[in-house]
């Protein structure tokens, strides 16, 4: 059993309530830690250290905030394994993903902001025949709040820390109460790192009550947030009168259009990792399968193959392709729309179950799921289901999919498969969606802007985006 705690002016300490939460191991379902359930007085707190801390920090030379980010980037890099171990009892994910893609992720924040805050400009502009200069500032926010869920915990929670900090800020950050332990692990790394204490306070607990705090608090001035629509939409609500800047990256139904004349072969393989990684609980998984009719039998009876052959284990073992689902409550919620998809006669074609492992029986593991639908406004293609399952349904022309693919209130992400260019052109124009992969996914570059159009959220991270986020623009004008 482990003690989490909260890591506030470079120090960890209890909750003050000294009340606590269980953490779950979800690969056998036993209780095997606990973590601070903070109220707002922990909240208040994180909150005077990094008041304390911005002064100082906000003028600390760009060169030292980037060789501070990037010493903690390769302390990550040199604890790979024990964070890797970390992430996977926490989420249930496979030890092999958190050291493939995880870790190294969180590492790879951390230098990317670390390395472009020193190329970060800003702008000046010659006001011609008024004999005037425009300069502008950006300026750091002041203190910061970063929410982050259990998807991919240190992997987001250092997404919105990192570039936060290198901009001059001083954060408080909250990472899901449902996977607490890589961002308590990384109090230590950045103590070592020399971090000035302050500068990242990390607050254990309930969103509804620690998170809730950090939005209403009033000299938080900003809210990085990636989490559900509905906890976005409650987040927006607090913070739109009170005048916070708000970074929300919600959920998505992402459509995986994939057309006869595609790479066959590189599609097959993708798509099996855009629906089932880390257990289809990612916000950029294709849930949504189109393919083409020309092609569609061959595509179901080749997919349903390598699906079949995917391995759910226990995370810890190497030849573990999915691992358990994050929660009790998760797994139930995914259970519940496979029966709904049941009722709205989806036809099952693999998956659909619980799966048991042996001496892990309380575990939460479930099958790779595909579902054949016949129509794109079934629930089951509408909502977000977060879990290893997807729906296929085959279509005629491009002018059917492109509909189909909009007629979802989400837009975060989509896929498209085709060799021809005129078609990637008008389709890449006219999907409603933050980000687009063709002929690939997930293939990701820190510096491309990053969020989602309607009810996948406001406003875009990565690169300068997140940089132009936790700054403030202040225009000054030289009359001369
Ligand atoms: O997320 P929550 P949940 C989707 C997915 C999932 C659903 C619900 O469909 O099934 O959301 O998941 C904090 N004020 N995604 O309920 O609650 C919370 O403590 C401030 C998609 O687990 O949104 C956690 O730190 N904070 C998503 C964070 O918000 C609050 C990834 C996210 O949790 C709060 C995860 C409040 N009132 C789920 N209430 C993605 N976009 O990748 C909760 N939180």
């Amino acid at each position: 059993m482990h003690t989490i705690q909260n890591y506030i002016n470079g120090q960890f300490e209890n909750p003050s309530n000294n009340e606590w939460l269980d953490n779950y191991c979800p690969a056998n379902g036993e209780i095997y830690g606990q973590i601070p359930n903070s109220s707002k007085d922990d909240v208040e707190r994180a909150y005077q250290a990094a008041e304390l801390a911005f002064p100082s920090w906000s003028k600390t030379t760009l060169d030292e905030r980037s060789r501070i980010l990037i010493k903690i980037s390769e302390l990550l890099e040199a604890n790979i394994q024990q964070f890797a171990e970390a992430e996977s009892k926490d989420n249930g994910k496979p030890v092999s993903l958190a050291k493939a893609i995880d870790i190294p992720r969180a590492a790879s924040n951390f230098r990317f902001f670390g390395n472009a805050i020193t190329q970060f400009a800003s702008e000046s502009h010659e006001s011609v025949g008024q004999d005037a200069i425009n300069y502008t500032l950006r300026q750091p926010i002041g203190i910061v709040g970063c929410i982050s869920p259990w998807n991919l915990p240190l992997y987001l929670f250092t997404w919105k820390i990192a570039p936060a900090i290198a901009a001059g800020n001083c954060v408080v950050a909250k990472p899901s109460e449902i996977t607490p332990i890589t961002a308590f692990l990384l109090g230590n790394i950045c103590n070592e790192a020399g971090l000035p204490k302050g500068v990242l306070n990390i607050v254990h607990g309930l969103g509804k009550i620690t998170g809730q705090a950090i939005v209403e608090h009033p000299y938080i001035k900003a809210i990085s947030f990636t989490g559900g629509t509905k906890t976005g939409a409650h987040i927006a609500k607090i913070a739109a009168p009170m005048f916070k800047k708000l970074s929300l990256e919600l959920g998505g139904k992402n459509p995986n259009i994939i057309f006869a004349d595609c790479d066959y072969k590189g599609m097959l393989e993708t798509t099996v990792r855009a629906s089932f990684s880390n257990q289809g609980q990612i916000c950029l998984c294709g849930s949504r399968i189109f393919v083409e009719a020309s092609i569609y039998k061959k595509f179901k009876t080749d997919f349903i193959a390598k699906v079949n052959q995917l391995k759910v284990g226990h995370p810890s073992s190497e030849a573990t392709q999915l691992g358990a689902l994050v929660s009790k409550q998760h797994l139930e919620k995914v259970l519940n729309y496979i029966d709904i998809a049941k009722k709205e006669n989806g036809n099952i074609l693999c998956g659909g179950n619980q799966v048991i492992i042996k001496d892990y029986e309380g575990g939460y593991y479930l099958e790779p799921t595909v579902i054949e639908i016949s129509t794109n406004d079934c629930k089951i293609n509408q909502e977000e289901v977060f879990g290893p399952v997807v729906t296929i349904m085959p279509f005629n022309t491009e002018n059917e999919v492109l509909h189909m693919a909009n007629a979802v209130r989400y837009g975060l992400s989509a896929t498209l498969w085709t060799s021809n260019l005129k078609r990637t052109m008008r389709l890449t124009n006219q999907l409603q969606a933050g980000i687009i992969w063709v002929n690939t996914w997930m293939l990701r570059d820190l510096r491309t802007p990053f969020g989602g159009i309607k009810a996948s959220g406001v406003g875009r991270e990565g690169g300068f985006e997140a940089l132009r986020f936790f700054t403030e623009a202040k225009n000054v004008c030289i009359k001369y």
